[in-house]
């Protein structure tokens, strides 16, 4: 946070990025952004930014404590502040940019109307503030609104929530819904939580399973509200408020922003009918960072493909029906199943291989790998060492939880994979 607003301070660019990340990305990025410093927590090597300079957080809070303040510089509201990176259905993360003026906005048209965030709010999210719901609701929010966050090194399991709500009487709790099912899951194991300050809890990321939300209400004696953004939006851009909350859907457009659902072609699909989700607002990026192929594809006339399928409800909120590209979220996190699916095919031991967000009992979506192996039988242990594989070329968030092995893949007669089918784990 001290890193961040110094950097707006000085007129310069942040990037926000996220530690767990293998080396091969955060060199990427360094190179991508062209960086000029890498400020880096414990446990990441220097060597891993792309022959960056790199400073400590320590060390830089140390130099902070010491230093005179550098003079503002002017900017206008348009000059950009900070880039996040999203991942893209095949090769690089894409950095996405925004600027000066989009914090502002996310409170003046989020936190503040929709939430009611007043000084006397403690915050805790769920997602971390690399990412966009995590900045908004753990950074900007507070900051904006005089409030408190509790933040968190780790992202936190259900036992840190339930603890961390009760110490530090949160008030506003953002999560996503694989984690509000585990929540709900782990009632019973003994450290049954006391979530009485909780006024609102707010739910984004993922499409929340039939009855979870409900059920979540009722644990937390609070509403759930959901909604939908993205990197690119910056925050949300779809809502429901306490003043206004259709349960099972994302809520209204935010006042600001103008939302759109179209076909294939582009043209306006009618009330009810399911389309592609566009928007049009004050926060959205000008575009991503050095991809002007990829940025005039997304942002057409100012107005961004979100690639989420929706349809509009009478009452004027959107219900989100899944995403219209190839993107799987897993815990509120978008994964790019290609890409994991390209790591998995270079085992010898793989045929071929699909990879979905698989809906488990407890509600919640976990990324499945779904293999047909060159051989029957397949090798002993294919299973732990295509896990393993995972584990040192991706991510964690994008390792499988499981391999199974299956004897051939839903494909259409033209052998294109029916993903929709991978994602019911069943065909
Ligand atoms: O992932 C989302 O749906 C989201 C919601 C609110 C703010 C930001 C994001 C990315």
């Amino acid at each position: 946070m001290a890193a961040f607003l110094g950097v707006a301070r000085l007129g310069a660019v942040a990037v926000l990025v996220n530690p767990e990340l293998p080396a091969a990305d955060h060199a990427f990025m360094a190179t991508d952004t062209g960086a000029v410093l890498c400020v880096t927590g414990p446990g990441l090597e220097d060597d891993r930014f792309a022959g960056r300079a790199c400073l400590g957080a320590d060390q830089l809070l140390a130099l902070a404590a010491t230093a005179e303040p550098a003079d503002a510089r002017p900017v206008g509201p348009g000059s950009p502040l900070y880039l996040q990176y999203t991942s893209g259905t095949t090769g690089r993360p894409k950095g996405v940019v925004h600027t000066h003026a989009d914090p502002v906005a996310y409170h003046e048209l989020i936190g503040r109307p929709l939430l009611g965030i007043t000084p006397d709010d403690v915050t805790l999210s769920v997602s971390k503030l690399f990412f966009a719901y995590g900045f908004g609701n753990a950074f900007v929010f507070p900051l904006f609104s005089g409030s408190s966050a509790v933040l968190v090194d780790r992202r936190p399991g259900p036992a840190a929530v339930d603890e961390l709500v009760a110490r530090h009487r949160v008030t506003l709790l953002y999560s996503v819904p694989s984690a509000y099912a585990a929540l709900v899951a782990d009632r019973g194991s003994g450290h049954e939580a006391c979530f009485a300050s909780v006024r609102a809890a707010v739910s984004a990321g993922e499409g929340m399973p039939d009855g979870l939300g409900g059920r979540v209400a009722e644990l937390l004696g609070a509403p759930v509200l959901e909604q939908i953004g993205s990197t690119e939006a910056g925050h949300a851009f779809c809502a429901n408020s306490l003043g206004h909350h259709h349960p099972g859907t994302v809520g209204r457009p935010v006042p600001g922003f103008e939302v759109e659902l179209r076909d294939k072609a582009g043209r306006p699909v009618p009330d009810g009918a399911e389309g592609e989700l566009w928007v049009h607002g004050p926060t959205v990026t000008p575009g991503y960072l050095n991809r002007p192929e990829e940025s005039a594809r997304t942002l057409v006339d100012g107005w961004l493909n979100t690639h989420d399928r929706a349809r509009r409800e009478p009452d004027g909120t959107y219900t989100h029906l899944g995403r219209a590209d190839d993107m799987e979220m897993v815990g509120g996190i978008t994964v790019s199943p290609l890409e994991v699916e390209a790591v998995l095919r270079t085992h010898p031991a793989v045929k071929e291989v699909a990879v979905a967000a698989v809906t488990d009992a407890s509600g919640a979506g976990r990324l499945r790998a779904f293999v047909v192996p060159a051989r029957t039988p397949a090798p002993q242990g294919l299973q732990e060492d295509l896990l393993r594989l995972a584990r040192e070329r991706l991510a964690a968030f994008k390792v499988p939880r499981s391999v199974s092995l299956v004897p051939s893949l839903p494909r259409t007669p033209t052998g294109k994979l029916r993903r929709h089918l991978v994602r019911q784990g069943a065909w």
